[in-house]
């Protein structure tokens, strides 16, 4: 047996020392752009991330609404892939046929809804703004907006009073009677209106759609779209379905794949990329892992995977370290890594990002693991704390709580990722089923992260995410100086609360 010198680590057990901080290092100068794909030396990746951050591959992670609710802050979501093909390629169709800020269609909506009907619907897809249009179709005739202020359905006729509130607007956009929602959201985009009145001929209103957050989107500079007016979305895949899986998946605009797999280094991912390459060259791109050692991101890299994924074990839902007795502390595999896609840049010229996935635990976790190496970040419970996610928020001893399970648990059922073959009944879980504290909207949880991380990489003399890797000194702690981290020797007066969990 091979026996490593040191023990692995975690994040806990590191951290930054301050290095120079220049005047002009302040937060509003920090750059979090990195590369999601390989690419050349010299050259620019095909698809970059504007923050480095990306959701989970995970039932209670990454559906339709989160992919939205990310790409408008500039990541990147990994739709589920335990799920069926035609489930999972209509989640991905959603997000590339949502359109930023718009008004929705809602097949469940129609001229006749009530009000009741709209509420009872906003409730359940937590959709702010609809829209109603004939037979429910995207395409179908504008018929009303319902907005997510106060879900009015607003239902124009010429004598309403919007038309009011409408005048400042000092061009009314004549429009057919029968223009179609699609077609007001295109007026909507190329005009950069913030609402649009769409009159008949005489000058008369017809319909009023809304552009409710366009004033804050404008502002964010950060929002990740691949042409200009659809949202980036990634895809998780296996190893068993993918030449069923892939093709519905690029048909139905995919951006990028990643193989998921709790163990990356299997002949299995080389033949999935291989499958890739052969059907679609270099144009669909994928990642793989995951891995926890130099030998494995060489390995998928040498198979052509577009990035690598690391960890194993780490996650905190995640039981395979107790089950199988495999892993590796997600801060020495981040650091392996890191060190083994350097040197494969040297040898090679192609610079393979790598994503350190699972076990942020605090918001500094985030920029340890990016000064360790790693190119951006995959987070699960992170981001089912959120509205945004697709589980359950449940009120448990006066607290909200949001679900939250593993891919390897019973409730997941995800075999696919942990199977190595053999008779089903045999199959054991690897994860578990949990709850974690709600936490609110992503928007302002991203926002507040960004900023201690954008905050730490100034102390560290650093305003783009190589520059952190080049520059940053990080510190193994004893035990006793982590009890000195935290408020210590002290009475707290009352909890406060923790921004980080
Ligand atoms: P975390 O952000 O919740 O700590 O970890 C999320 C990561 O845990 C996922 O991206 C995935 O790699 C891993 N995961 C998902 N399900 C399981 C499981 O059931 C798991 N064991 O380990």
């Amino acid at each position: 047996a091979y026996f490593y010198d040191e023990p692995s680590h975690t994040f806990s057990e590191y951290l930054l020392v301050p290095g120079y901080t220049g005047p002009d290092c302040i937060p509003d100068n920090v750059s979090l752009k990195t590369p999601l794909v390989k690419y050349r030396r010299g050259e620019e990746p095909a698809i970059s991330l504007n923050i480095p951050m990306v959701s989970a591959i995970m039932q209670a992670v990454s559906n339709d609404k989160m992919a939205v609710a990310l790409a408008k802050e500039g990541g990147i979501s990994f739709i589920y892939g335990s799920q069926s093909i035609e489930s999972q390629a209509a989640m991905v169709k959603r997000v590339k046929n949502y359109k930023a800020g718009f008004v929705t269609s809602d097949s469940n909506l129609s001229a006749e809804s009530t009000l009741a009907d709209v509420l009872a619907l906003k409730q359940a897809t937590g959709h702010s703004t609809m829209a109603v249009t004939e037979g429910g179709q995207p395409n179908g005739k504008l018929l009303g907006i319902v907005t997510g202020r106060d879900y009015r359905v607003s239902r124009m006729r010429p004598e309403t009073k919007v038309v009011d509130f409408m005048t400042p607007y000092e061009k009314l956009i004549t429009a057919p009677k029968s223009v179609t929602l699609k077609e007001a959201n295109d007026i909507i985009w190329d005009h950069k209106l913030n609402a649009l009145p769409i009159v008949d001929e005489n000058q008369n209103l017809l319909y009023f759609v809304f552009r409710k957050d366009y004033e804050s989107r404008k502002s964010n500079p950060n929002e990740l779209l691949d042409d200009k007016k659809r949202y980036m979305v990634g895809a998780g895949i296996n190893t068993r379905d993918y030449a069923e899986r892939i093709p519905a998946l690029v048909d139905a605009g995919v951006d990028v794949l990643c193989i998921d797999s709790s163990e990356g280094y299997t002949e299995w991912q080389r033949q999935t990329i291989k499958w890739v390459r052969d059907n679609y060259g270099d144009s669909v791109k994928i990642g793989a892992g995951n891995v926890v050692d130099g030998e494995g991101f060489r390995f998928l890299a040498e198979a052509g995977a577009d990035f690598v994924k690391i960890g194993i074990g780490g996650g905190s839902i995640c039981i395979t370290r107790e089950t199988k007795g495999i892993g590796r502390g997600q801060a020495t595999a981040t650091i392996d890594v890191a060190r083994e896609r350097d040197k494969y840049f040297e040898e090679t010229g192609i610079y393979v990002p790598i994503c350190s996935d699972g076990g942020i635990v605090y918001d500094y976790h985030m920029t340890l693991a990016l000064a360790m190496g790693s190119d951006f970040m995959m987070l699960g419970r992170y981001f089912s704390r959120f509205d945004e996610s697709p589980t359950r928020k449940i009120m448990i001893n006066g607290t909200y709580m949001k679900e939250y399970w593993g891919e390897g648990s019973a409730r997941a059922r995800n075999w696919q990722r942990y199977d190595l073959g053999g008779d089903k009944k045999l199959s054991f879980v690897e994860g578990v089923d949990s709850y974690v504290p709600y936490a609110g909207s992503l928007k302002d949880n991203v926002a507040l992260s960004l900023s201690k991380m954008k905050h730490t990489m100034c102390n560290c003399g650093a305003l783009t995410i190589p520059e952190l890797q080049k520059k940053a000194k990080i510190t193994l702690v004893s035990a006793t100086s982590i009890v000195e981290g935290g408020a210590h020797d002290v009475l707290l007066k009352e909890s406060t609360p923790n921004q980080n969990q």
